[in-house]
């Protein structure tokens, strides 16, 4: 292999601070362009006296109207947070993150600032409710899926426990696509989540900061003999901070979400001017403008796409930017104690080019040497991975980053370069080790590895459950691990108590606080304390009719979404998530097809009615995912059209299933389906979601499920299939037709597929799912975990049969989720990683 050729080192120079900095002085942070008022009733009366002159729409400007009310109201607290922290007398932690999944904000900052009853009371004088104006508000889709989510729990969390934490992100012009089933197939319509403006938003033109792109370096040598790099001819864009509150629960902090919206130049669109290419100027400026323009929709693997890579380093460069600016006013530019008052945790490597962006600004900017800079950028940047999955591992051509950041390649490969001396020492004259560890991946078209990049910067590197962490170590980043035991770490996921269980699920919160109290929001371990009411027969009733309820409520959302009629008395089967191979749909709706093959042929023994539920997005590129919707829709059609089986089954595809769905979901299931193949689901925070509102799992050891099934153990979890290490033995000599020869009714299943019963006037469009079933190279190994998925599926049925063991199960999966509150998370991440307060 070609290690590549280091350059003359880097000197210190003087460390004369920047004229950035000293700009810095001026860094007040004050949101100037809202009033803070007094009572939410006032101001709610006032904003609304400027809507309702104008009434069309009108839930739409009650919403606004009030959500500004609320926004008014919760200034002057964001100001003294920001006052406070802006003093630096506390670690101030960075959540870098291309995905902020918030969904809505309003339910959640009235809990939050203990405002809902006094907005009942306000809007009792006009003729709509709360909830109506709720659902009024479009989600925040800045995400993916759980990534994304993870950061918006984890946000609500940092603020709840009082931590100065700030996220950063992009302010996606356009969200998650919103998908339309025409025909069972999935269609993808813009998301313009902005449409109707955003009340919670504070635009701050005047912290605006200059990234910059393309160009070259050129270097010089200082009186001193120091040499000094300079990165000139860039084409700059603005990067303008739109500010989003996150408030603590009842706790007075409100921390911030900031997210960057790009906008060309000035002097960009001045220099075209005076060159006399009006037009040309123009066109530039839409460049510009076309950062921030969408959100890439996939989750599961690497696009390569140049916008991707100027967005990842736009979102690192601004705000590493910002963070140094902020420091720079209060401690000047001595920057001994910024390890000391900063981290900066990577979501995913997506943010990862900040680890040369930080060396080249401590560089550059502000006139530290090399070691200086590294010493700084090691100890406080910080790398979570969240995937397994190999194709899902970043990799830029090393000529787009030549072209695009030349000066950030430069500073990539000095990295590479002495960290390749430390992998030389440890593994002396191991040249295959040298290759196979080098942060350039060498070849016909080289390329940067961001996770070595992010690993070899990183002080603390840590999976997202237990299991993944494990396979992590062993496997993927084994070498790593070798080197620097130290830097490994695991911090399960977690989802927050306050949107997941207080808001969402307004009935089973109230009967919990009841017998509890109140203080499980903010410390959820406390709902052990069920564990006493199991035999409670009151208490059994009443958890029951708030299943049922919320049970009602969703079957009006499928009802609507679908035309399918959910009778809330059946049992609730439900997979939400992003539509996957590796989270295998496709199992669940082969298992639909078997049931509905039993009651076709009059064989109901041990049935109990149920309501299958799917709901997903699939990535637009991702073909087989988008089959798999088409099956569920047409499988769909043919189950619920048949009065003989309705009776027992019901089946439907809700389309765009996002944050807002899912608070009507999670509170309305009785079974989970967490079925992935062992070792591919880094965590899962669904099944979290569910375990908490009482649902049961049925799951494979996978991801979090593993810690799961440990709290709450297995007499209360429907456990199934392969484990990790099996699957990946049975990789080599994995075999599905022996399978299939083995189950008669998976045989029966295929054989029904094959008949085209699904797809009569389509023919042949389900062919590619069949042949990935019956292909020995089936990664996600569908035919070997078949018959224990079905024989688990009738424990479940037994299990529903009796309705009181069944509800015991229940509160005892409510009662065992305490571990899986973000609180406790993050809890973790403060005290192992940032070493904050
Ligand atoms: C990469 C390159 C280019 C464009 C997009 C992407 C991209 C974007 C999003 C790649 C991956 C994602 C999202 C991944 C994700 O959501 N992973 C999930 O993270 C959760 C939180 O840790 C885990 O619970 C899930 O198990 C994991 O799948």
């Amino acid at each position: 292999m070609t290690v590549t050729k280091r350059k003359t080192r880097e000197k210190k120079s003087d460390t004369k601070v920047s004229k950035q900095a000293v700009k810095s002085e001026a860094v007040s942070n004050d949101h100037q362009d809202c009033d803070p008022c007094d009572s939410l009733d006032a101001t709610f009366k006032r904003q609304l006296q400027g809507v309702l002159s104008r009434d069309e729409n009108a839930t739409n400007d009650m919403y606004g109207a009030l959500a500004s009310a609320v926004k008014a109201n919760l200034l002057q607290q964001w100001r003294e947070t920001r006052l406070k922290d802006n003093q630096y007398q506390q670690k101030q932690v960075a959540y870098l993150s291309l995905e902020f999944l918030m969904g809505r904000t309003l339910g959640n900052a009235l809990l939050s600032l203990d405002l809902t009853t006094e907005t009942h009371e306000a809007l009792n004088s006009y003729a709509v409710d709360l909830e109506t104006l709720q659902e009024a508000e479009l989600d925040a889709g800045l995400g993916n899926g759980g990534l994304g989510r993870l950061a918006a729990c984890f946000l609500d969390s940092c603020a709840s426990l009082d931590l100065a934490v700030v996220g950063y992100g992009i302010r996606y012009e356009y969200g998650m696509f919103k998908q339309k089933v025409v025909d069972g197939y999935q269609i993808e319509q813009p998301d313009r989540w902005l449409r109707e403006g955003n009340p919670w938003e504070v635009r701050l033109a005047n912290h605006t900061i200059t990234v910059p792109f393309f160009g070259h370096t050129e270097s010089y040598v200082d009186l001193q003999g120091h040499r000094h790099y300079v990165w000139i001819d860039t084409q700059d864009v603005n990067a303008v901070p739109h500010d989003m509150p996150v408030p603590g629960y009842k706790n007075g902090r409100i921390n911030t979400l900031r997210l960057w919206k790009a906008e060309a130049t000035d002097d960009f669109d001045l220099a075209e001017f005076n060159d006399g290419d009006y037009t040309e100027a123009v066109a530039r400026k839409n460049m510009a403008e076309q950062i921030t323009m969408v959100l890439y929709p996939n989750d599961a693997s690497e696009n390569g796409k140049e916008l991707r890579l100027r967005q990842q380093y736009f979102l690192s460069s601004a705000s590493l930017q910002d963070i140094l600016l902020r420091y720079v006013a209060v401690h000047g530019s001595d920057f001994s104690r910024f390890s000391e008052l900063n981290a900066m945790q990577l979501n995913d490597t997506h943010p990862s080019i900040s680890v040369p962006e930080l060396m080249r600004l401590l560089m550059d900017s502000y006139g530290l040497d090399w070691d200086q800079a590294w010493e700084i950028t090691s100890s406080s940047v910080a790398y979570t991975n969240h995937t397994l999955l190999p194709e899902a591992l970043e990799r830029w051509p090393v000529r787009m980053l030549k072209h695009m950041l030349p000066r950030i390649l430069d500073i990539i490969y000095e990295i590479n370069a002495r960290y390749l001396e430390d992998v030389a020492h440890h593994w002396p004259g191991d040249n295959d080790k040298l290759a196979a560890m080098s942060v350039i991946e060498e070849g016909h078209e080289p390329h940067v590895r961001m996770a070595y990049l992010a690993i070899v910067a990183s002080f603390s590197v840590n999976g997202v459950a237990g299991l993944h962490t494990q396979l992590l170590k062993s496997g993927l980043f084994n070498d790593f691990y070798q080197l620097w035991p130290h830097k490994f770490n695991n911090k399960t996921n977690g989802v927050t108590p306050r949107r997941w269980l207080a808001h969402c699920n307004p009935r089973l919160a109230q009967l919990i606080t009841r017998r509890l109290g109140d203080s499980w929001v903010t410390d959820l371990t406390q709902l052990t304390a069920l564990n006493a009411f199991t035999d409670d027969k009151a208490f059994l009733k009443q958890w029951q009719s708030v299943k049922f309820d919320n049970k009602v409520d969703l079957a009006k959302l499928v009802a609507a979404e679908c035309e399918v009629e959910f009778d809330p008395k059946m049992m609730f089967d439900v997979q939400v998530k992003r539509i996957h191979e590796y989270k295998r749909q496709l199992l669940n709706i082969l298992h639909v097809i078997h049931l509905y093959q039993r009651i076709v042929a009059g064989d109901t023994q041990g049935m109990q009615p149920r309501c299958v539920l799917i709901g997903g997005k699939a990535a637009p590129g991702y073909a087989m995912a988008k089959q798999i919707i088409k099956l569920a829709n047409n499988v769909a059609h043919m189950v619920n059209s048949d009065p003989v089986v309705t009776p027992y089954l019901r089946f439907a595809f809700l389309p765009n299933y996002n944050v807002s769905a899912m608070e009507k979901i999670c509170p309305a299931t009785d079974l989970s389906e967490q079925i992935s193949t062992a070792g591919k689901e880094a965590s899962g925070t669904g099944n979290m979601k569910f375990m908490m509102n009482g649902a049961l799992t049925i799951g494979t050891l996978d991801g979090a499920n593993v810690e799961m099934l440990e709290e709450v153990g297995d007499d209360n979890f429907f456990l199934f299939g392969l484990n990790a290490d099996e699957v990946s033995q049975l990789k080599s000599h994995y075999n599905p037709h022996q399978y299939i020869q083995q189950s008669p009714a998976l045989k029966h299943v295929l054989e029904m597929l094959k008949s085209g019963h699904f797809n009569l006037v389509e023919p042949g469009i389900f062919d590619s799912i069949i042949a990935a079933i019956e292909d020995p190279y089936d990664q996600w190994m569908i035919a070997a975990d078949f018959d224990a998925y079905r024989v688990a599926q009738e424990n479940v049925a037994a299990a529903y049969a009796n309705q009181e063991h069944w509800t015991q199960m229940s509160i005892r999966n409510t009662a065992s989720s305490g571990r899986f509150s973000s609180d406790n998370t993050i809890s973790a991440y403060r005290d192992d990683i940032w070493f904050a307060k």
